[in-house]
Order: C-alpha cells, then sequence, then structure tokens
C-alpha cells in the first residue's frame, strides 16, 4: 500500500456482470471509483454471484465479467495499485453470506424495495438467491472489514442494511470486529434515469437500447441516443427552481454536470434562452468525447485476454489473503470448531 494512502481507510464496491453497462454506472460508481483509488485502499469486485440471482444473460456471464474488468480499468482504476478480482473466485463471500444470514432478521429482508420491484407479482416463484441478495452484499462489504462504500443512489438502501448487519454480529458477539461502513453516493448523477422515462433508473435491463448510454456505444450512436432523449414541451429552464416536475431535463442537466464537473446553475445560464437543440448537440459532443475514449480502451483490453485473466488473477491472490484471515478471525470469535 502507498505511504500516501489513509492505512485505515478501506473502500470496497462493485458492478454486476450482467451486460449493457451504461453511463448510470459510469457516473453513479466508476467514476467516482478513480478519484477515490489516489487517497485509500480499494478493492473493486465484478459480482458474478449477484448476477446469477436473475436469469437474463447468465449464458453471457464469462464474457460479461472480462467486459466489467476492461470497463474498470478503461475508466481509470489502476489494477496495480488496486484490487480486481471476481467474487466467485473467493469463498469467503458465500460463507460469510451464510454467517450473516444467520444473524438477520427476515423482517429486515422483507423492507428490500429492490426485491419488490425485481420479483414483481411473481414473488412466490422468486429465486431465494434474489431475496438473499442483500446478505450476500452484506458479505462482500464485510469480508474485507471495508469503511466506505462507493455507490450510485439505488445501492442506499442495501448499504443501511449492511450497516444494521455488522452492528448485530458486533453486538451478538460482544465485539467490535467489523467497522460500520460508510455509504459514498456523491457527484450530480447519483441516480441517473432513463432516456426515455426520467422516472426510471437507467438500467442494465431496460428493454429498450435507448433508454441508456452503453459504455461500448458508438459515436454515432451514442449522438442519436441524445438527440432523441425525452425531453417536455416547455423550453430550456432559465434558473434551478424550474427543473421541479421536469424530470427528464433534470436528468440530462445533471449528466452534464457530471461530466464536466460545471455546477447546474453555470449551465442554465450558459443555455437559458437557447434553443434545445443547441444543448442536446453539446451533450452528445461531451458523453461522445468520455465514452468513446473508454469503449476504445475496452476494446483493446478485451482483444487481450491473458493480460486480463492475469490482473483477476493476481486480484484474486490478495482478495483471497484477506478473506481467510478475516474468516479465520470470524469464526474464533463465534467459537466454531477448528479441524
Ligand atoms: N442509473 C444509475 N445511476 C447511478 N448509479 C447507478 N448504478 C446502477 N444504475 C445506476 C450503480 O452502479 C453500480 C453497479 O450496479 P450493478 O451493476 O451492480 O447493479 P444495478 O444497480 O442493479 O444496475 P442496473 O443497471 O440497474 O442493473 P439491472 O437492470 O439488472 O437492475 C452500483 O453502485 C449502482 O448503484
Amino acid at each position: 500500500m502507498e505511504k500516501s494512502k489513509e492505512k485505515s481507510k478501506l473502500i470496497f464496491s462493485g458492478v454486476q456482470p450482467t451486460g449493457n453497462l451504461h453511463l448510470g454506472n459510469y457516473l453513479g460508481a466508476i467514476k467516482n471509483w478513480v478519484k477515490l483509488q489516489t487517497n485509500a485502499h480499494c478493492i473493486f469486485c465484478i459480482v458474478d454471484l449477484h448476477a446469477i440471482t436473475t436469469s437474463g444473460n447468465r449464458s453471457e456471464i464469462l464474457q460479461n465479467t472480462r467486459e466489467v474488468a476492461a470497463a474498470y480499468i478503461a475508466s481509470g482504476i489502476d489494477p496495480s495499485k488496486n484490487t480486481i478480482f471476481v467474487q466467485s473466485n473467493v469463498t469467503g463471500h458465500s460463507e460469510l453470506s451464510w454467517i450473516l444470514g444467520c444473524h438477520t432478521p427476515i423482517g429486515w429482508l422483507n423492507r428490500m424495495t429492490q426485491f419488490k420491484d425485481k420479483a414483481g407479482k411473481n414473488k412466490e416463484k422468486a429465486p431465494l438467491g434474489l431475496y438473499s441478495y442483500p446478505v450476500l452484499m452484506a458479505a462482500d462489504i464485510l469480508l474485507y472489514k471495508s469503511t466506505h462504500v462507493p455507490v450510485g443512489e439505488d445501492q442506499k438502501q442495501h448499504l443501511e442494511l449492511s450497516r444494521d448487519i455488522a452492528q448485530a454480529f458486533n453486538r451478538c458477539y460482544n465485539n467490535d470486529f467489523f467497522p460500520v461502513p460508510e455509504p459514498v453516493i456523491i457527484g450530480n448523477a447519483t441516480r441517473v434515469m432513463s432516456l426515455k422515462d426520467g422516472l426510471k433508473k437507467m438500467s442494465k435491463s431496460d428493454p429498450s437500447d435507448y433508454s441508456r448510454i452503453n459504455l461500448t456505444d458508438s459515436s454515432e450512436s451514442i449522438k442519436k441516443k441524445i438527440q432523441k432523449a425525452k425531453t417536455d414541451s416547455e423550453p430550456f429552464p432559465s434558473d434551478v427552481e424550474k427543473l421541479e416536475n421536469r424530470p427528464e431535463i433534470t436528468n440530462l442537466i445533471n449528466i452534464y454536470s457530471a461530466l464536466t464537473e460545471n455546477l447546474l446553475e453555470d449551465i442554465i445560464s450558459e443555455y437559458a434562452n437557447k434553443d434545445f437543440r443547441v444543448f442536446k448537440q453539446n451533450l452528445a459532443d461531451i458523453v461522445d468525447q468520455q465514452i468513446s475514449k473508454i469503449s476504445i480502451e475496452m476494446k483493446k483490453l478485451l482483444a487481450d485476454k491473458t493480460y486480463l485473466d492475469l490482473i483477476l488473477k493476481d486480484g484474486y491472490q490478495k482478495a483471497k489473503e484477506i478473506s481467510e484471515k478475516n474468516i479465520n478471525d470470524l469464526k474464533n470469535i463465534i467459537g466454531l470448531f477448528r479441524a
């Protein structure tokens, strides 16, 4: 670990290899990780065990796993300074998930809105893994005794549960083994919305490809998607208060702000009284400049599987070492028999 990094701070986060990595994943999560890596030890996981909780894209999981690794590196995560690895390689995640599940009241899980959204009306037929997903997420974080977890707004509830589980475990054994992890939800695009519906989150599983900007989209496709993005019939807002009840415009301005790091006020004063098309054209250019760079780099990385696999192997060794030590300590705390 570098001398300049704060030793007590350990950052953990992850992305599911479910395909269609999008601008929301980038702005809500990965872009922030790139900044955070300079002053803390970071563990970035590709959470493939989470990806199999839903049936879509399971057959492409191997390709999608390498794609997420490529996206991390192409976005600026330095694999030599951080740990990048695949969740299912480190058995401690599943082991800790079971242990934590034994300390998690069912009532807590019943409150999770993501399960309700994803299971829909078919709750009885939803897999157990989808229901216990937040316990596995708590295990991912706590296995490394992580202190900070940078995520998008949609993961806030799961993170609060991870905090509750850490505290429940510590209380049960009168110990302070687990740090209580802090959510890190930063930037102007903590919840990027669909380009087709400003009330729906931009999502990998949205059937409409026009609802999201994929990290692998071509320049042409990015520009077309921004041009076609839903807006309303009102002119460009003249001040920030006028964004109220205009979710689609708010979303586009937030994306602009997150990519340029300009304040909302400044963006609004720049485009107020101008034709909406000018704003959209400039936004399309900004998205294209930043995403195309990542997309080109991802393609290069994906063409060299040997290199990507070596990084994931190295990350696995580093993660395994921490995981084994912590699982060992944890079993001693619980008082399990050791052969
Ligand atoms: N729309 C979003 N805006 C901001 N952040 C987002 N994240 C996801 N969508 C947005 C953040 O990206 C990280 C990785 O997410 P994930 O792949 O593990 O899972 P997800 O949140 O379930 O992503 P999707 O796209 O919404 O997938 P589906 O369609 O399968 O549900 C997380 O930090 C997340 O907050």
